[in-house]
């Protein structure tokens, strides 16, 4: 039986373009800056979101604490949505290597408004730690793949802004949520202070993500990805399927988008399955597997015999997730195949 690996986009594999990529690309020392090939994605990747600068990480998670370091100092706070990933999956990182304090603010299928950012906002008082930067998830992976709207994120960034607060977005999907709104990636590039964004997700690259922000703010973020380990020398082995990736591979983000629609159609018609209909914006889909008398962990486990791979996401939720290894009679073949278990 074939297996349909819908568990995550971070299994995508290369395409054939990009390891050719590898094979003809330049390669120089990237610690020195004289790798060509990262030089020109860091140029592109800057020029999608119409910043000053971009750096290359090794990956989302790195992105996410070294943008935060390069924001913040050790003992200041960070607004953010209660289950974003940086607090969430992110090993803890902020706190233990940043020495950062998370102040969570639980928002609607992920978006937080600028009342909650005031409210969360501790002043000037002597006792208080500096609440420092804003950090906002897009898409929000633990909401079903939400998707911030760039007036949103420019409402909260303002609001940031006016406390003297700086910005950042975990991107890793944004690509997502670009092509599910049809915006241009610099109508959120152009309201905050740092973007990551991954190449290892629905772009398919093999390997690392991208922050981008002013020239100051990702010279400061360069000095701390050299402290985190992050320094690489012949990185464009890793920067060559990125270009690709961040080439051609956006635009297509729309046929996972609607598979996942037709996926999350069909299971909703399934007895015991039920989803917020409202969460299915991209390329995630969260189900509520209560109904079936299962536990999120026995329906990953039941799914997983029928050759069908998912994660389980709470106690009674699991995820699918498609992406390029998935085709639409993929997710024909899901449903029949859930049906059965069902
Ligand atoms: N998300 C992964 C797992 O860690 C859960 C996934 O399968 O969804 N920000 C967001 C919003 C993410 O979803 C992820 C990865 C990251 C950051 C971290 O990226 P990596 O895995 O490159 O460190």
């Amino acid at each position: 039986m074939i297996k349909i690996d819908l568990r995550s986009d971070t299994v995508t594999l290369p395409t054939k373009e990009m390891l050719q990529s590898i094979v003809e690309a330049e390669f120089g020392d990237d610690v020195s800056r004289e790798d060509p090939t990262v030089n020109r994605l860091e140029e592109l990747a800057a020029d999608i979101f119409g910043t000053e600068a971009a750096l290359l990480m090794t990956s989302g998670t790195q992105s996410n604490l070294v943008a935060l370091m390069a924001h913040c100092q050790p003992g200041d706070v960070v607004i953010m949505e209660a289950e974003s990933h940086v607090y969430y999956y992110e090993v803890g990182g902020m706190a233990r290597v940043g020495g950062l304090i998370p102040r969570l603010v639980r928002g609607k299928r992920g978006v937080f408004t600028p009342d909650q950012v005031r409210e969360a906002y501790r002043g000037e008082d002597l006792h208080f730690p500096r609440t420092r930067l804003v950090e906002m998830e897009n898409t929000h992976n633990r909401a079903g793949g939400t998707v911030w709207t760039p007036g949103q994120v420019r409402e909260v960034a303002r609001t940031a802004r006016d406390l003297g607060m700086a910005t950042h977005i975990d991107g890793a999907r944004i690509f997502n949520a670009t092509v599910a709104l049809g915006v241009d990636p610099k109508e959120y590039g152009k309201e905050v202070d740092s973007i990551t964004f991954c190449l290892s997700k629905g772009l398919a690259a093999p390997i690392g993500s991208v922050l981008v922000g002013s020239e100051d703010f990702i010279e400061r973020a360069r000095k701390v990805r050299k402290m985190l380990g992050g320094g690489m020398r012949q990185a464009g082995i890793i920067a060559a399927p990125g270009i690709v990736a961040l080439t051609s591979m956006v635009d297509r983000l729309e046929e996972d988008h609607r598979n996942a629609y037709l996926l999350a159609d069909g299971l909703r018609s399934l007895e015991g399955l039920s989803i917020d209909k409202d969460s299915v914006q991209t390329n995630l889909v969260l189900v509520d597997v209560s109904g079936t008398g299962m536990d999120a962990l026995e329906f990953v486990r039941r799914s997983e015999e029928v050759g069908v791979l998912i994660h389980d996401f709470s106690p009674t939720t699991v995820r699918f997730v498609t992406h390029h290894g998935i085709l639409e009679g993929d997710i024909e073949e899901t449903l029949s195949r859930i049906e059965g278990i069902l």
